[in-house]
């Protein structure tokens, strides 16, 4: 949302909703790809079972979603691919990733749920949320 936004923003007033944080703190864990940029395909075997797909698609600012909550156990692999008819910036909070949303082109965000704790994802031109992710 976008008032959590800007909140998170004024917090982190050096980081900027939207900006990459920097590192809070290295991943103790086998995460050693925390810094893939966005959109990068990234090297994980495809048909991996520790991989979460998380699939939504936006039309006129309406989310489609299977649920809204997605829960992962710490440390899963979780690929978020988004698909909206109209330009627009996808971000999850708390991890802090985006995705450029160019008008029906699908764009995927790959990441490893690291932080627990329940995240929200939202889009930005929008204001649509588009779930929550609950981690741990
Ligand atoms: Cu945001």
């Amino acid at each position: 949302m976008v008032v959590a936004c800007a909140v998170m923003g004024a917090v982190m007033a050096a980081a900027g909703c939207g900006e990459p944080a920097a590192e809070p703190g290295a991943p103790a864990s086998a995460a050693p790809s925390a810094q893939v940029p966005a959109g990068s395909p990234t090297a994980l075997p495809p048909g991996d079972k520790s991989v979460t797909s998380v699939t939504a698609t936006v039309t006129k600012g309406k989310v489609r979603i299977a649920g809204h909550r997605v829960k992962v156990p710490r440390g899963a692999t979780v690929r978020i691919t988004i698909t909206s008819d109209a330009a627009d910036e996808f971000h999850l909070h708390g991890y802090d990733r985006e995705l450029e949303l160019a008008p029906g082109k699908p764009a995927t965000l790959q990441l490893t749920a690291d932080i627990p704790g329940v995240f929200e994802a939202e889009l930005h031109h929008s204001g649509a949320r588009v779930f929550e992710l609950q981690v741990g």
